[in-house]
């Protein structure tokens, strides 16, 4: 794992409004790489592992049943200061103050509907890919996240 990759989901509510092509064209376009890609039904153990600082906000009931609603799609994306910059693409997690321009800004208006995940460090990133995602070798020159 290395600070150059990070992981991007886009969640129930951006799957179901036919938004996966567009998110993975912004980080295309952007000159990211994308190393792993798959369609996942997020399990309540899973999301109280990855949001694990979260399990007793008063929200997180409503947040689960949100992220349990339908398939995600996760990501790992790959490239130089990825996890900052991937995260200022996404935006602010309250749409509300998600500047026009970022995914969520873009795509969003409630913070419980924000249809895209990115992590907010380093550590965060390579802890979530451990998460979500086994490294396998896909040939003598590249891995991948599957
Ligand atoms: O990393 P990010 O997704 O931007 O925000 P977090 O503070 O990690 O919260 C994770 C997730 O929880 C957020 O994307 C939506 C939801 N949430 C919420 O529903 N209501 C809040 N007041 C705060 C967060
Ligand atoms: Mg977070």
């Amino acid at each position: 794992l290395s600070s150059k990759d990070t992981p991007i989901s886009v969640k129930p509510d951006g799957v179901q409004r036919r938004y996966v092509g567009q998110i993975i064209q912004r980080f295309e376009k952007r000159g990211f790489k994308l190393v792993g890609l798959k369609m996942l039904q997020a399990s309540d153990g899973l999301l109280s592992q990855h949001y694990r600082e979260l399990v007793k906000k008063p929200f997180y009931p409503n947040l689960v049943d949100y992220m349990t609603s339908g398939p995600v799609v996760a990501m790992v994306w790959e490239g130089l200061n990825v996890v900052q910059s991937s995260r200022r693409m996404v935006g602010p997690t309250n749409p509300a103050e998600a500047p026009a321009g970022t995914v969520r800004g873009d795509l969003s208006l409630h913070v419980s509907r924000n249809v895209v995940h990115a992590s907010d460090s380093v550590e965060g990133a390579e802890r979530e890919i451990k998460l979500w995602f086994e490294v396998v070798e896909a040939s003598a020159f590249f891995w991948i996240y599957v």
